[in-house]
């Protein structure tokens, strides 16, 4: 059997920079197993967020959440490893943070601010397809 050696596209989303998580995102991904291939901070643009989120674009939370995604840089990273588009979506927990499984990056990092977004500390691709087209978003020369 061969391995599948797969890619997985994360942020740490403009709150959990702010509020200094980054070293516990990326201590919670090493200690999983996965290898960090790429990261680098930057700020999003509108126009990164259109193709990042175009699933997105049409609905009634878009505008708010490009205000919340360009309201400080972000830390974005390529993560490799069987299945971890998989895994990294497990780590991370559900989307809404007052219900994600503490142990969880969200259930553990996040919380509801009243703020009308989600503000929940990261991004991961949810599948292997959506790795492929965002990692070419945020690293066009990987
Ligand atoms: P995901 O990040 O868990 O994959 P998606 O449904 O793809 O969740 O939504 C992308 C991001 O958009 C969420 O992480 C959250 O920050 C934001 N979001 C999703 N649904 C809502 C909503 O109903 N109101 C406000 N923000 C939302
Ligand atoms: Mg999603």
């Amino acid at each position: 059997m061969t391995a599948t050696i797969e890619r997985s596209l994360v942020l740490v989303k403009p709150d959990g920079v702010k509020r200094g998580q980054v070293g516990e995102v990326l201590r919670r991904i090493e200690a999983k197993g996965y290898r960090i291939v790429a990261l680098q901070m930057r700020e999003a643009t509108e126009d990164i967020l259109a193709e990042h989120y175009a699933e997105h674009t049409e609905k009634p939370f878009y505008g708010d959440l490009v205000e919340y995604m360009m309201s400080g840089p972000v830390v974005a990273l390529v993560l490799e490893g069987e299945r971890v588009v998989e895994g990294f979506r497990s780590l991370a927990g559900t989307t809404d943070p007052t219900s994600a499984a503490p142990g969880t990056i969200r259930g553990d990092l996040a919380r509801d601010w009243g703020t009308g977004n989600i503000e929940n500390v990261v991004h991961g691709s949810d599948a292997p397809e959506s790795a492929q087209r965002e990692i070419g978003i945020w690293f066009p020369d990987l």
